[in-house]
């Protein structure tokens, strides 16, 4: 089931935001997601309209912003329109449901549900996480990806973990649109429909480096997608670090992106 193209994929979902990044990869032939972790507002809106041409994604940690203002997001919103990409804020919330991370995901100063189009989370507090986000998300056709696994060296996701969180998606398919892990995963190894009916997107990839120092560690976008099946690479420092030219970067990341997705479909 590897040979199924984005737009046929997008028919598997009743989430508008799924079927609305499927639509957008499939336009503007594009798996690239950037990930925008720069620390001042001219610097991120930069890059965003520089790279916004080359994305589906663009996402955030909105926190790591040393002047963010409501400003910020009416040109983000601005951008996205432009370019026409998803915000995926990575906020990887982590706590009980019921209130907290309902308010995190609602209110103080970032107000993300009023601007993410995605957000994610880690099931380790159990299943009342999805259910509290998603009375904030659902109504605002908003899309929850779930962290099946990390990128990062001596993570302590086991292979339960990633089963226990599958099983927590199938739960709740009309808000949880699909997962972050390094490629795409099944319930106890078994070929069944997850792998349809759920988008994986994947962080941790580069072209030029292998790890980054801190525990980072990187795959090339030909790994990521066509051997293991991904449908999303995460790029950030591939494009914008060391005083790369973006533009340069941006598309050398989608060409590579987009040739090993339709390399996989052969
Ligand atoms: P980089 O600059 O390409 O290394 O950035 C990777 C981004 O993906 C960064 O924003 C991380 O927070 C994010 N990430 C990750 O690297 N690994 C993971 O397992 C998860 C998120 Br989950």
């Amino acid at each position: 089931m590897t040979n199924v193209t984005y737009s046929e994929r997008a028919t598997n979902f009743n989430n508008k935001t799924a079927r609305k990044l499927f639509e957008i990869i499939e336009h503007k032939k594009t798996n690239l997601a950037l990930a925008l972790d720069v620390s001042t507002k001219q610097e991120f809106l930069d890059i965003a309209d520089k790279v916004g041409p080359y994305i589906c994604c663009l996402k955030t940690h909105i926190d790591i912003l040393i002047d963010f203002d409501n400003d910020l997001i009416e040109q983000l919103k601005k951008l996205q329109i432009k370019h026409n990409f998803l915000i995926f804020e990575d906020r990887k919330f982590a706590d009980i449901g019921s209130n907290t991370v309902k308010n995190q995901y609602s209110q103080g100063i970032y107000r993300i549900a009023e601007w993410a189009d995605i957000i994610d989370a880690h099931c380790l507090p159990g299943e009342g996480i999805i259910n509290g986000l998603k009375e904030i998300g659902l109504p605002l056709n908003r899309g929850l990806l779930l962290l099946a696994e990390m990128s990062s060296k001596g993570n302590l996701i086991t292979r339960n973990y990633t089963n226990s969180t599958i099983e927590m998606a199938l739960n709740h398919k009309d808000f949880v649109i699909g997962f972050i892990a390094s490629g795409k995963i099944t319930l106890n190894d078994n070929n069944n429909n997850i792998q349809n009916d759920f988008i994986f997107m994947t962080p941790g990839v580069g072209l030029s480096n292998k790890e980054d120092g801190l525990g980072q560690q990187y795959r090339t976008p030909r790994e990521v997608i066509t051997e293991s099946k991904s449908d999303i690479i995460i790029v950030g420092r591939g494009i914008y670090g060391s005083g790369k030219d973006v533009i340069t970067e941006a598309k050398r990341y989608r060409d590579a992106g987009w040739n090993a997705y339709l390399e996989r479909l052969k």
